[in-house]
């Protein structure tokens, strides 16, 4: 990520180190950033720089010019495909949005327009949704005879719960930035020009945070998220006792007793 020839090589997307923060741009204006094979691979590979990278605290994820955020799979992709290969496309997607989930490292979706069918489902991979009020979202595959494929039913399911989810991914109905954030799918509305510096401020408040009990906490909630409560708060437990381990635990808390800042070191 530091080496500037790595940073430049992705034909759809860019990635930008702005005080810390990668920002992660999907760039395929002509198909309103549309997500075809090539640029699933570049994610993946831009993510795995995140997650390596120590000077890279978290990253932001947004769509390059002022229409869309990502509006979906390349749908041009997909018509061309049989159930096998679909079915070994929507195994791909899951992994690389499976791996932006858990990079360790916070990230936060910047929708700064249409996030639709993959779009949504990719910003339903980050941690936390900002959006502008002129963004739209939905599920809207089965107006394509087809159905999410990158998580998307699992996800929306557990972030908005069943019955918004029966309700967006049944219609294909797309909802404005105003539901959205209503129905607990994005987390704060903010004004387009501010959109992407404010998901950078937060990243970097995060940051600040101690960054192994930031990287335990996300992998706690993922765990009941994704298994049973019981397995979620097995791991909450074992994770809790594990922050006891680190530098950092002792440093936060004698920050607190001490009344100073605390100055985490990552470890
Ligand atoms: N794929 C390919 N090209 C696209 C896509 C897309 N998803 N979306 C837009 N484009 C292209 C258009 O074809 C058009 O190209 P051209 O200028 O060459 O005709 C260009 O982008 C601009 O789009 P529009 O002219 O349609 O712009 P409008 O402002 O009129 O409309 C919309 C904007 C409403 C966003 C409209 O473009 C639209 O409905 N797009 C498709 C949205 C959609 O259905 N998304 C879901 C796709 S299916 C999916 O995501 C499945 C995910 C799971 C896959 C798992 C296995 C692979």
């Amino acid at each position: 990520m530091t080496d500037p020839a790595a940073q430049n090589a992705f034909e759809n997307l860019r990635l930008e180190v702005r005080e810390g923060v990668a920002v992660v741009t999907v760039s395929r204006p002509k198909a309103l950033n549309a997500l075809n094979d090539r640029t699933l691979d570049e994610l993946e590979r831009a993510f795995a720089a995140v997650a390596r990278d120590p000077a890279v605290a978290g990253a932001v994820l947004t769509g390059d010019g002022e229409k869309a955020f990502v509006a979906g799979a390349d749908i041009a992709e997909l018509a061309k495909m049989g159930p096998a290969e679909a079915s070994a496309a929507s195994a791909k997607g899951q992994r690389v949005f499976a791996s932006i989930e858990r990079c360790g490292k916070p990230v936060v979706a910047a929708v700064n327009g249409f996030a639709l069918g993959g779009g949504l489902e990719l910003a339903l991979a980050c941690h936390v949704r900002f959006a502008c009020p002129e963004a739209k979202v939905g599920l809207p595959e089965v107006s394509l005879g087809l159905i999410p494929g990158y998580g998307g039913t699992q996800r929306l399911a557990r972030i908005a719960g069943p019955g918004r989810a029966f309700e967006m991914i049944l219609s294909g109905d797309m909802a404005d930035a105003a539901s959205a954030e209503r129905y607990g799918i994005v987390q704060r509305i903010v004004p387009r020009e501010t959109l992407v510096a404010e998901a950078v401020a937060f990243v970097k408040k995060v940051a600040a945070r101690g960054p192994v009990a930031v990287r335990y906490a996300a992998e706690a909630v993922l765990s009941g998220v994704d298994g049973t409560h019981e397995q979620g708060y097995r791991r909450e437990q074992e994770l809790f006792g594990a922050c006891f381990a680190t530098e950092d635990m002792r440093e936060g808390t004698g920050a607190f007793l001490e009344k100073r800042k605390a100055q985490f070191k990552g470890r």
